[in-house]
């Protein structure tokens, strides 16, 4: 035995946004950090990692992070689901960021090597008018940035995924409820190929375009989405349908030629192991905090391998310095990694995680440091502005009053 874990710390905090956090310590000190944010969710994750998977860690080799992963798994019997997998998720990073720091190497390193020079990154751009968007693109665009997803209103609608007034996009709202959201699919995919229409026009063919349905259709609109998108030649068309309705993706593929990607809300490799053998999607979008850690996101990228698919890690905003940390530094080591979401954090999530990853020109880089590179400030998340608050994603009912997959 190496060195043996000696401490698990659960933090939670709020600097903009909810957090979970999860801080190994070994005998020989050395501190290993995990993510377990769940949107929506935080408190469910921190009580099952203090409660149940804290007490199970204490004593542990750290280095054995594989039997950990399986333990963890499949020692539960209750296994799968996004609270189980994001918690066996942030112990998995903890673990690799430990064993950086023990051998004095960066993750990706330990993960095989660089077989790229950069990550690259798509930015969310949108806006309420047309202007908006536009504006929102040639920021980007400016900055070295060569893929853009582009979200816009839609006439009717009040509110939409994707758009807000404040410039860092947060779909979560503070608040003991969550907001409520009226949605009508007929005047979206009536919309949106115009506006595709037009930034394709304003751009140019060098830039990717992207745009993320947000799992609302039925797998007739979506085809008949991607088939009025062709002629703008998408990147690709993000979450048609409902995730996890595998077969759903065979009816969509079968009506457009437009690359798909999904499985932001998938937990494992059984949930697109269909998708992926069946060449049903062209990217695989699990976050690596959501789907097992780095240990089991690897494991999804070696199927996609097989079988032409490439993985493009989700990165919203509830995704943390630390996961997105762990996902740039597999995707340094990973043959078919695709693109990498990129939504950026406020000033103060940067101060809260300080990192050794960087961005600039449209790529995200892993730095240098040993493990995964990322710390904690907890002093600064312990002031009592940064205290947790329920805040959770709005509802939406379809203008029948039904529920629609938000
Ligand atoms: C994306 C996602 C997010 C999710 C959010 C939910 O592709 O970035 O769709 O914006 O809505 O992560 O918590
Ligand atoms: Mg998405």
């Amino acid at each position: 035995m190496h060195d043996r874990i000696e401490r698990v710390d659960v933090i939670v905090a709020s600097p903009g946004r909810n957090f979970v956090t999860l801080k190994i310590t070994t005998a020989d000190g050395i501190v290993g950090l995990g993510d377990a944010t769940v949107n929506g969710r935080e408190l469910a994750v921190a009580s099952y990692l203090r409660d149940h998977v804290a007490p199970l860690l204490v004593g542990r080799d750290p280095g054995r992070i594989e039997d950990t992963w399986q333990e963890l798994y499949r020692g539960v019997y209750w296994r799968r689901g996004p609270i189980t997998m994001a918690c066996i998720g942030a112990v998995d990073m903890a673990l690799w960021d430990v064993l950086g720091k023990r051998t004095g190497r960066p993750v990706y390193e330990l993960l095989g090597g660089r077989v790229r020079d950069r990550v690259d990154v798509y930015r969310h751009c949108f806006g309420w008018e047309l202007p908006q968007l536009l504006e929102s693109c040639d920021r980007e665009i400016a900055q070295g940035v060569r893929f853009v997803r582009v979200q816009s209103s839609v006439p009717g609608l009040d509110k939409v995924y994707g758009i807000s007034k404040d410039p860092n996009y947060e779909p979560a709202q503070r608040g003991a409820l969550p907001d409520q959201e009226t949605w009508d699919s007929a005047a979206y995919v009536h919309h949106l190929p115009g506006v595709v229409e037009a930034v394709r026009e304003h751009v140019g063919w060098g830039i990717g375009l992207l745009h993320d349905s947000h799992h609302r259709l039925t797998p007739t609109e979506a085809g008949q989405l991607g088939h009025a998108l062709e002629p703008y030649g998408l990147y690709w068309l993000e979450d048609v349908t409902p995730a996890e309705d595998q077969d759903a993706l065979r009816v969509v593929r079968e009506h457009t030629r437009v690359p798909l990607a999904i499985g932001e809300v998938f937990n494992t490799v059984w949930d697109c192991q269909k998708l992926i053998e069946d060449r049903l999607i062209d990217y695989v979008r699990c976050a690596i905090v959501h789907a097992g850690g780095i240990s089991h996101v690897r494991k999804i990228y070696a199927l996609g391998e097989l079988h032409g698919v490439k993985g493009a890690p989700h990165g919203p905003s509830d995704v943390s310095p630390i996961a997105l940390a762990a996902s740039i530094h597999l995707a340094t080591a990973t043959y078919n990694f695709g693109l990498q979401e990129y939504m950026g954090y406020p000033d103060i999530v940067h101060e809260a995680f300080p990192h050794a990853w960087s961005y600039a020109d449209g790529a995200l880089q892993p730095g240098e440091e040993p493990g995964l590179g990322v710390a904690i400030d907890e002093q600064l998340l312990s002031r009592p502005e940064f205290e947790y608050s329920t805040a959770y994603l709005p509802v939406a009912r379809r203008l029948d009053g039904t529920v629609q997959d938000w």
